[in-house]
C-alpha cells in the first residue's frame, strides 16, 4: 500500500499526543516507515510560528487575520518540506492537526468567514487532504480541565469555553461531509480511545490497502502537483 497521511484532530485534551504513539506502533508493526508532523509547527520557521502564535502579547491584540494566515503560513511550510517529501518516499504521515483545526478554530471558534479559509487553503495547499482524519470528539469542559491540569493555558486556550464549545461544533459539521474520516469518543477511558481509534485506522487500512490502485495513482499524483508547483 502507498503511504498516506493520517491526521488526528480535537479540542485540547482530548488525547490526541496519547493516541498518535498507538497509531504510529500500528504502521510500523506493519512494516511501514512513519514520521509524526504537529501543527502548527514541525519545521524550524513552523516551529518559530507555533511559538509566536501560542504566546500572549502584551499590550498587543492578535487579529483574528493574523493568527489565520500564520497558521496557513506554518502549514505551507510543513506540507511543502515534510509531509509531501514524505509521502513521496513512501513514508506514511500522521498529523497532530491539520487543516481542519483551522476551519475548527479561526473558522468556528473566531469566526472567520468559511470563504476566506477556502480561499487560503487553495492558496497555500491546492486540492492536497489528509487520507484519513480521526477525530476526537471531548465536551469542551471536559478538555479543557485535562489541558488546565498540565500546567499554564497559553493564548488560544485562554479563549473561553463558548469559543471552543463553537469550535467542537464546527468540527462535527464538517466531519459529516467528510468521506475518510471516524468520530472517535473521547470522554472514555484512555484505553477505550485507544481501542476505538484502532478499529478505525484498522477498517480504513484494509479498505484503502483492497484498492491500493486507486490509492497509487491519488498519491502519486499530488506528489506530481506539488512537485510542479515547487519548480516554478
Ligand atoms: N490551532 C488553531 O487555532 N488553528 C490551527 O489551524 C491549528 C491549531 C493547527 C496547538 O496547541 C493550538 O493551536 C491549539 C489549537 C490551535 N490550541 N488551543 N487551544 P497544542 O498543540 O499545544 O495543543 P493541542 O493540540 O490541543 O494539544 P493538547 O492540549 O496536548 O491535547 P491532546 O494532545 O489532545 O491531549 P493529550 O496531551 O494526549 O492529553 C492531555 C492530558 O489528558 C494528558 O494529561 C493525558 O494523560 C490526559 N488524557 C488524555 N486522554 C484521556 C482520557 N481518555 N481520559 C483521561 N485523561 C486523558
Amino acid at each position: 500500500m502507498k503511504a498516506a497521511f493520517v491526521v488526528v484532530e480535537g479540542l485540547e485534551g482530548a488525547g490526541k499526543s496519547t493516541v498518535i504513539n498507538a497509531i504510529e506502533n500500528f504502521f510500523t508493526m506493519l512494516g511501514h516507515s512513519v514520521i509524526r508532523t504537529r501543527e502548527p509547527g514541525g519545521t524550524p520557521m513552523a516551529e518559530a510560528i507555533r511559538d509566536c502564535v501560542k504566546q500572549t502579547w502584551k499590550d498587543e491584540t492578535v487579529t483574528q487575520e493574523t493568527e489565520l494566515l500564520l497558521m496557513y503560513a506554518a502549514r505551507s511550510q510543513l506540507v511543502h518540506n515534510i509531509i509531501l517529501p514524505a509521502l513521496a518516499n513512501n513514508i506514511f504521515v500522521i498529523g497532530d492537526r491539520h487543516d481542519l483545526s483551522s476551519v475548527a478554530y479561526q473558522g468556528g471558534g473566531r469566526q472567520v468567514p468559511l470563504e476566506n479559509l477556502q480561499l487560503l487553503k487553495r492558496l497555500t495547499l491546492g486540492d492536497f487532504t489528509p487520507d484519513l482524519t480521526l477525530y476526537l470528539d471531548i465536551e469542551p469542559s471536559v478538555g479543557l480541565a485535562r489541558a488546565k491540569g498540565r500546567g499554564e493555558l497559553d493564548r488560544i486556550e485562554l479563549s473561553g469555553l463558548a469559543f471552543f464549545e463553537r469550535a467542537r461544533e464546527t468540527y462535527l459539521e464538517q466531519l459529516a461531509l467528510l468521506e475518510n474520516a471516524a468520530t472517535i469518543n473521547a470522554g472514555n477511558s484512555i484505553e477505550q480511545v485507544q481501542k476505538d481509534v484502532l478499529r478505525a485506522l484498522h477498517n480504513w487500512y484494509n479498505a484503502a490497502s483492497s484498492t491500493t490502485n486507486t490509492t497509487a495513482s491519488h498519491a502519486n499524483n499530488r506528489t506530481v502537483k506539488h512537485t510542479a508547483r515547487g519548480d516554478e
